[in-house]
């Protein structure tokens, strides 16, 4: 591997152990260099949204080279659905009260149209529940009863009514796909991969608390639940499951594409939702993951069963894993890990989505960067956690790469190769939701969700006093955040109604309703309903079609 930082790497986790008790000062040039960041931020973020908004709505994406837009997750106008908390984020109360009408006027919860249960989940609920939370920030009016009750909430809650029925089957295990109106088709494949049966604790927890009505988490913790006692006898999940039967079709374990969220979700869920339970089952994991899949600080795939390594890559979407290992307080080993990615990225000015550490090479195939937040993700936590202004700077390299490579137009573009930087006519929804949001959490030091206590607000509710904004925001996987504290103001209207739901037969009573008008179904294009593929798709192309650099 190019290994021009390893060294490096090794004296500065050195330094770091020996220097545990240092404390980091930002020096006045840097403070300003911020100060420009964030202005920078504001005007990545607002060339890609008003590119959007002027080209692309309502539909669900900005397709960037073309300067117009397309439907790919539904029909949902995701992009303004995911970036709607990014405007309160950025101090945009204006725009954030437009838009909230907007989607309360225009998403619709029972459109005839075929979606992801999983992106449905973290993009359209998360990021509702969100909008919800933040809206006392931004001057929307407040009903009474808020934040347990609000129109941003109820529509969570109905498209959470509709997702449901995905869950209905005999291990508890959702379907990865289903039609918002109709229900689950009898031909649905019953093959979802990990991600998607375990990435839905931390929004059903949250409307569970927040409504009272304890039927969404229920229905989490039974996937959740029912996926852990499918793992091996070495502890390890694979990529793609029978949610009929709990058989696994892909054995590939590793913490990247079709698994990432599910160990998220794990230790977020415990904090959030105050559940020790879900955090010894991540340690559990955890530690399964050290023996198996950790080699070095690279993260390997491997066999679920035997732990022999299948793949010796790394995924650009395994970069969200220094930030959970800051959460849990592994530090040094966040530190290094955190390094060698951006190994990768420096070599390209990007990090490919399958990158060959043995080779030092991308995967033929896999050479794209579509805009994803992971690598700042990670760099933002550690940042948080220690203050260190080299991982400011990281992220500076990071944001400059991007607004070089990726800028066009009317938006920011996909990279389609990482070595040549050629570009690709698509925006994922996420660079507004996440990929902008952690550059500027990470340059804007005294933003309100790093509120660490000092300061919050009091509330009056029928439900008894309230604090909210007090910190401990929890992000969603799609970088929504949650604020905890206001999931305890409704404490008292869980009990009230705890008994009286008569829960799991809204789920498993549901039917498939067949077309009976000429309503012909929407179809998002072709294969955007599916998990990523299978990293065993991907062991096949090291043995012919390899490509280096
Ligand atoms: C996002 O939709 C979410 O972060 C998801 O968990 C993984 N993939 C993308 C970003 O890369």
């Amino acid at each position: 591997m190019s290994h021009y930082s390893t060294a490096f790497l090794c004296l500065i986790v050195f330094l770091k152990n020996a220097c545990s008790t240092c404390s980091y000062t930002i020096d006045k040039s840097l403070k300003d260099e911020l100060r420009v960041y964030r202005q920078k931020t504001k005007d990545m973020f607002y060339h890609a949204y008003n590119g959007y908004m002027k080209h692309a709505y309502p539909l669900d994406e900005l397709r960037p080279l073309t300067c117009d837009g397309v439907n790919t997750w539904g029909n949902y106008s995701l992009t303004l659905v995911d970036a709607l908390d990014t405007l309160a984020v950025l101090g945009d109360c204006k725009e954030f009260r437009k838009v909230s009408d907007l989607v309360l006027k225009n998403l619709d919860p029972y459109m005839n149209v075929n979606v992801s249960v999983f992106e449905t989940n973290i993009r359209v609920i998360g990021g509702l529940i969100s909008a919800h939370l933040l809206s006392h920030r931004c001057g929307l009016e407040l009903e009474p009863g808020w934040p347990c009750d609000g129109p941003l909430l109820a529509l969570a809650v109905e498209f959470a009514e509709r997702i449901i029925l995905a869950f209905g089957t005999k291990t508890g295990m959702p379907y990865g796909s289903m039609n918002l109106l109709r229900g689950v088709s009898p031909d649905e494949t019953p093959i979802t991969c990990t991600a998607s049966v375990g990435t839905f604790i931390l929004e059903f927890g949250a409307l569970s608390r927040l409504t009272g009505d304890p039927l969404y988490e229920k229905i989490a913790l039974r996937a959740l639940n029912a996926l852990n006692a499918t793992k091996s006898e070495i502890g390890l999940v694979g990529n793609h499951v029978n949610i009929q039967t709990g058989e696994w079709t892909a054995r590939d374990a590793g913490i990247g594409a079709g698994v990432d969220s599910f160990f998220e979700y794990l230790v977020k869920g415990a904090n959030l939702l105050r559940n020790g339970e879900l955090m010894k089952v991540f340690s559990e994991h955890r530690q399964a993951i050290y023996q198996y899949l950790k080699k070095g600080d690279w993260y390997f795939w491997a066999d679920m069963k035997s732990g022999s390594t299948t793949l010796p890559i790394f995924q650009s979407l395994e970069a969200f894993w220094p930030g959970i290992e800051t959460m849990t307080g592994d530090l040094d080993s966040a530190y290094r890990t955190l390094y060698h990615y951006f190994d990768v990225w420096h070599k390209f000015g990007m990090t490919p989505e399958f990158f060959r550490v043995d080779l030092w090479a991308v995967l033929k195939s896999k050479e794209g960067y579509p805009l994803r937040p992971e690598l700042v993700e990670s760099i933002m936590y550690l940042y948080r956690a220690t203050k260190d202004p080299e991982l400011l700077k990281m992220g500076m390299r990071i944001f400059d790469s991007i607004e070089k490579n990726a800028k066009t137009e009317c938006g920011y573009a996909t990279i389609k190769d990482v070595r040549d930087h050629t570009r690709e006519n698509r925006m994922e929804s996420f660079f507004l939701a996440e990929t902008v949001k952690y550059f500027y959490l990470l340059f804007d030091p005294d933003n309100f969700l790093h509120s660490t206590g000092q300061r919050a607000v009091t509330r009056h509710t029928p439900h008894g006093k309230c604090i909210l904004g007090a910190g401990g925001y929890i992000f969603n996987t799609e970088a929504h955040p949650i604020d905890p504290s206001a999931l305890h103001c409704c404490s008292e209207r869980t009990r009230d109604i705890a008994n009286a739901v008569n829960a799991m037969d809204r789920v498993f009573s549901h039917q498939y309703t067949n077309s009976t008008g000429s309503d012909e179904v929407k179809k998002p294009s072709s294969s955007v309903l599916k998990c990523s593929p299978p990293p065993l798709d991907a062991a096949l192309n090291f043995y012919g079609e390899m490509s280096r650099t």
